[in-house]
């Protein structure tokens, strides 16, 4: 991948420009640079210190055993409770009238829970799960609206070692079936529906439906009352939840479970073949969300107000909404609905009215906040802010100052920061007391963490050079393996470069000072007549332009060329489309920024690009138009209707 063209739109800064960290926020960081040298001298001590800051009912007696590679175990012995630590303990020692989250909902309603509340409601659900029959090890799935519900039922099956499995609400019921079966769940938390765009929108009669394909799999339907719209209802297998759980004791004994015991299973869509059950467990992944929380986000619980804008369907939901902000002892705001309802200033409004101090969301929302205009932030006091993180795609230097200005007043530091479902929690980013930020790139693996860009052979590359992401060490949070399938797990991550070295799928790219840039997914590298493009890089040329507000690129199967790029372009709230002409501006643009060889063959400007719930582009939809095919698996999109407008935009064959 060495001949990608020159380093492009991907450091617009003139020297490579950095923002070094505010003096008072390095000054009172939770986590500082010594934890880099505490690491790189001892690992495993850094991680059982990481590990120290939880509850454990056993200490363990071995940190790492990794005598069978790649399966790994950590804190081998030790027993905890993942929802004890993440609720019980912090009212044990007095922070029970903490509120724990500022739950917002689409239409206005807000609820707001304590953690002595959570409490109560986390030991009512255990109770109701249990006298469901659900018992440790059991799978449970969860689909489930934005509502502090969602939250509830994945702590009281932490809580009783039940391991559950969310589904986000978004997808069809066909995704929700093929999941069910494939993790063999026994019962599912559902509500009647959730509110999306103003407007209710059911959920249950997506079960019903998953459920009649499955026979009688399915013992029992535990429906949430959240928008009080009919519902079908089978007698004997669903159950109201106002009526089961809100009946349940409060109080509930927890037990303790060994630290490798399995707390979640959360399916990753793959490119083409059947999503995989990525496997997390106990101990070593509170550790590790919980310890990336406290240093990257630099939670602190008396004073922050700490906001994950994203879905609980997605693993950053998972790590960063629930488990690590609890095990921090953090308040949180959880918003139900989408950023635009009632109004764009939605988001703005919520921060302003709940004085939110750290911010936390996509690069493709910071993208459409963008195309709205730098108008509609400016309308609202956003000085409580003071940290702000990206996560989901690389984001774009434009995107990055934008983000920094417009919401961070140019005085909150930017934490890129890059991981995935199967890493469970942050792995390479900026520490914000420590790291001079560089808009684009994530930089720097976290303290514990082994990265390395390498080549084919797996050779360490040189700086200025492309490579593939790989991490060398096992680390506390990481996957054990695909829910049913070790062989797959063994072949999908650790096979490329053997049993030791975890190859993550992401191309990236080393700079002069050894910092990393994420150049996306490897299958999402074009090569037209020879050359490797990134996607990304394109993507990130055409967002560059001023009236680009979001860009999405292929590579086409082209008879001269191998490949050809096709991008398809949003353009910004105040941009005029001037039809052919603004194409070859774009196209010049492009020539402009990266070189001739990545001007696009063909961009279409489009209303709407089809995501998956992480914000994710689905590239693989958009090359289907592209090459003039009948679209594949749409299960995952976040709104199907998208492809359609996509398709009706195409002018015949390319
Ligand atoms: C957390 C999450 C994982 C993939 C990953 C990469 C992309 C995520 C990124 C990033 C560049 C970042 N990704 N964060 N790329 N910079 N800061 O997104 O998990 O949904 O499993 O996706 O997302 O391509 O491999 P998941």
């Amino acid at each position: 991948m060495s001949d990608t063209q020159g380093r492009g739109s991907t450091s617009p800064l003139p020297g490579g420009d950095t923002f070094p960290p505010p003096t008072a926020l390095a000054e009172a960081a939770n986590v500082g640079a010594d934890a880099y040298e505490r690491a790189a001298a001892d690992r495993l001590g850094f991680w059982a210190d990481a590990a120290r800051r939880l509850e454990w009912a056993q200490q363990w007696d071995e940190v790492l055993d990794w005598s069978n590679p790649p399966f790994a175990k950590w804190f081998v012995g030790g027993k905890l409770n993942v929802a004890v630590n993440c609720v019980d303990r912090h009212v044990a020692a007095g922070h029970g009238e903490q509120v724990a989250y500022h739950w917002v909902g689409e239409p206005g309603d807000t609820r707001t829970i304590t953690y002595a509340q959570l409490q109560d409601a986390v030991c009512q659900a255990a109770n109701a799960l249990t006298s469901l029959g659900v018992q440790a090890g059991d799978r449970v799935a969860v689909y489930l609206p934005m509502i502090p519900e969602a939250v509830v039922t994945m702590l009281a099956c932490a809580r009783i070692g039940a391991v559950h499995m969310v589904v986000f609400g978004g997808f069809s019921s066909d995704a929700l079936a093929s999941r069910i079966t494939d993790a063999d769940a026994k019962v599912v938390v559902t509500a009647d529906g959730g509110y999306r765009r103003g407007a209710p929108s059911a959920l249950k009669p997506a079960v019903d439906e998953a459920l009649t394909k499955l026979g009688d799999a399915v013992r029992s339907v535990l429906v949430v009352r959240r928008t009080g719209g009919d519902v079908e209802w089978t007698e004997g297998r669903d159950v109201w939840w106002h009526e089961l759980v809100d009946a349940q004791p409060t109080t509930h004994a927890a037990q303790a479970f060994d630290a490798e015991h399995p707390l979640y299973i959360m399916y990753t869509s793959g490119t083409t073949a059947k999503p995989k059950g990525i496997l997390h467990t106990s101990g070593g992944y509170l550790t590790q969300v919980a310890w990336s929380h406290h240093a990257v986000f630099d939670l602190k619980p008396d004073t922050d107000v700490y906001w994950t804008a994203a879905d609980v369907g997605w693993v950053t939901g998972h790590s960063y909404i629930v488990y690590g902000p609890l095990a921090n002892r953090a308040t949180s705001v959880m918003y139900e609905g989408t950023p635009e309802t009632p109004h764009r200033g939605r988001w703005w409004e919520i921060v302003q009215e709940y004085g939110v101090t750290v911010l936390y969301t996509a690069p493709t929302t910071i993208r459409t906040f963008m195309k709205w205009g730098d108008d509609v932030p400016a309308g609202f006091d956003l000085s409580s802010l003071r940290l702000l993180g990206s996560v989901g795609e690389p984001i774009n230097p434009e995107a990055w100052l934008w983000y920094h200005a417009n919401i961070g007043g140019g005085r909150c530091p930017v934490v890129d920061t890059w991981w995935q479902t199967e890493t469970g929690g942050h792995m390479i980013t900026p520490l914000p007391g420590v790291t001079a930020t560089k808009p684009g790139s994530a930089q720097v693996p976290l303290p514990g963490i082994s990265a390395r860009v390498v080549d084919e052979a797996g050779e360490p590359i040189e700086p200025g050079a492309t490579g593939y992401l790989v991490l060398t060490e096992p680390w506390p949070s990481m996957l054990r393996t695909i829910w049913g399938d070790d062989d797959r797990y063994v072949d999908t991550y650790w096979s490329r470069y053997g049993k030791t070295v975890y190859f993550a799928g992401d191309g990236a790219k080393l700079d002069e000072d050894g910092d990393i840039w994420l150049l996306g997914r490897v299958d999402d590298v074009m090569n037209v007549s020879g050359h490797r493009i990134s996607t990304t890089e394109v993507e990130s040329a055409l967002v560059s332009h001023p009236t680009v507000a979001e860009a999405a690129v292929v590579g086409a199967t082209d008879a001269t060329t191998g490949q050809g790029i096709v991008a398809f372009v949003i353009l910004r709230g105040n941009a005029v489309d001037s039809g052919d002409e603004l194409v070859a501006e774009l196209r010049q643009h492009v020539r402009k920024e990266i070189g001739p060889i990545a001007s696009p063959r063909q961009i279409m400007v489009v209303a709407e690009l089809p995501k998956t719930r992480s914000g994710k582009i689905m590239r693989r939809l958009l090359r289907d138009v592209a090459e003039n095919r009948e679209l594949g698996d749409v299960t995952t999109l976040t709104d199907s209707s998208v492809m359609d407008l996509i398709g009706a935009k195409l002018p015949g064959t390319p």
